[in-house]
């Protein structure tokens, strides 16, 4: 049941953020490079294309906003802007609408002594938060709603999963609710609740997509020979002829719950043991209207390959496969996606080289130097990486960015953040006392930091957890 409704006054910003755009002539979007930003950036592009207004589009990184010079009637800012100071340079009767969930700089009350107009929608303002109730992608999809173009829920929901916006809960909660049940009425989404919940489960053969598990050190870990004597010992595939998660049967599927919760519960601490259906159990995403032998099926595939975009600044394919382009754009969508894993699986074993390993270990945290890694993919491989670590502690990878900066890139587990412990917060602060920034989701996050305070940053970080971690 959807227990949460748009308040009041932001379903009056979106009736004026219509109006708007309806009478603007030349408009200008901003939106970040991340699956939201572009899934934001289609749902928007898509909504102006449908009313016949000339547009233009730019993803971008946060750092170019603060005082950018607005050369449009009107420009409009999703998944990024509300942190940032973007009118700083506006000209009087300019028009800025912003659809973001981040932070807010500014209130409510911002726009009321301006000579330009100023309509900033963000769940924060109105008591939602955004980390878990509403993204980027869905702030955009209640304007294109607004407009009757309902058919676009599905992009949301997209937006969503790749926000991470379910990874507390295993499921969407509040506004996104709202977004994932258009979607269904619409035909354009199926819902597992509680399904069996391990990547790859449309593309990647079982054994393999069940030796990326890394949330904890099992002995399958990067050990396919384990996985496939696990599928074989329980009855699933054990002919290796490939099967997907997808083609288990549900008492399949069954069967390789229990299995994983065992294999868990033996290597994890008491106090985590709540936690262990959480790490293997979620809904699950299909797009019914995508083949169902092509990854675009699978929401969290799909998510990646959008991620594979914006990381190599090909966003633009992104956009074309989302606004309906299935012939041309898919093959380069295919071959963007390719190459990313290629560049993803070198770097990966540079890093993780036998007896030449560059990962460090202190005592409250583990961390790598990605030297030539590109700061777009130095996350993504943080994260891959964390199955190569200690699970019971953080992974930092270091990449630089030009002569001067540092880009930290923070994973970890996600029972330390069921447990309670919010890296987003701790990289912030620890950033900012080194003179950088930082900030981010509570298992998920990084920071820029000066290039010669990386082992103060260090230092910090690994204080600042002491008696935080069961080590
Ligand atoms: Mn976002």
């Amino acid at each position: 049941m959807i227990t949460m409704k748009i308040p009041q006054l932001m379903q009056e910003q979106y009736q004026q953020a219509k109006e708007i755009i309806e009478n603007a002539e030349d408009i200008k979007i901003y939106s970040h490079i991340d699956c939201d930003g572009i899934c934001s950036g289609a749902i928007l592009s898509t909504t102006l294309d449908r009313q016949n207004k000339d547009h233009e589009i730019e993803f971008v990184n946060l750092d170019v906003l603060d005082n950018i010079d607005l050369t449009h009637e009107l420009t409009i800012f999703s998944d990024l802007g509300s942190g940032q100071k973007i009118d700083a340079n506006a000209k009087k009767g300019q028009k800025i609408i912003v659809l973001d969930h981040h932070p807010p700089l500014r209130d409510l009350n911002y726009k009321d002594d301006k000579d330009y107009t100023y309509l900033e929608i963000n769940p924060i303002h109105h008591g939602i938060d955004g980390s878990y109730y509403v993204c980027g992608g869905g702030l955009c999809y209640f304007l294109a709603k607004e407009f009757g173009y309902t058919d676009l829920s599905w992009i949301g929901v997209l937006s969503a999963i790749g926000d991470m916006q379910n990874t507390k809960t295993g499921h969407f909660e509040g506004l996104n609710e709202i977004i994932q049940q258009d979607a269904i009425d619409g035909g354009y989404l199926a819902l597992v609740k509680n399904d069996l919940n391990i990547y790859g489960r449309n593309s990647r053969p079982l054994f393999v997509a069940l030796s990326y598990f890394s949330d904890v050190n099992l002995p399958i870990t990067n050990n396919t020979t384990e996985t496939m004597a696990i599928l074989e010992e329980l009855g699933i595939d054990e002919k290796h002829n490939r099967k997907t998660l997808n083609e288990l049967t549900m008492e399949e599927k069954t069967k390789l719950y229990q299995k994983l919760v065992e294999m868990i519960s033996k290597v994890v601490p008491g106090k985590y043991v709540k936690y262990i259906p959480q790490l293997i159990i979620g809904d699950s995403y299909t797009f019914i209207k995508e083949d169902s032998n092509s990854f675009l099926s699978d929401g969290s595939e799909f998510s990646t390959a959008m991620n594979a975009c914006g990381r190599n600044s090909e966003e633009h394919v992104a956009m074309e496969v989302l606004k309906g382009d299935r012939f041309v754009a898919l093959d380069e969508l295919e071959e963007v996606s390719l190459n990313h894993r290629r560049n993803l699986a070198k770097a990966i074993s540079k890093i993780t080289e036998e007896d030449n390993t560059s990962i460090i270990e202190l005592e409250n945290l583990q961390y790598f130097d990605g030297d030539g890694i590109k700061p777009e993919i130095v996350g993504t491989i943080t994260g891959m990486i964390l199955g190569y670590c200690n699970w019971q502690k953080p992974v930092i990878g270091f990449t630089q960015t030009d002569e001067d900066g540092l880009k930290v890139s923070l994973r970890c587990s996600r029972l330390l953040s069921y447990d309670g412990i919010h890296f987003g917060n701790i990289i912030r602060e620890v950033a900012h006392d080194v003179g950088g920034s930082g900030g981010g989701h509570a298992m998920a996050c990084g920071a820029y930091i000066p290039v010669d305070k990386k082992s103060v940053f260090l230092e910090q970080f690994n204080t600042k957890l002491n008696g935080k971690l069961t080590n």
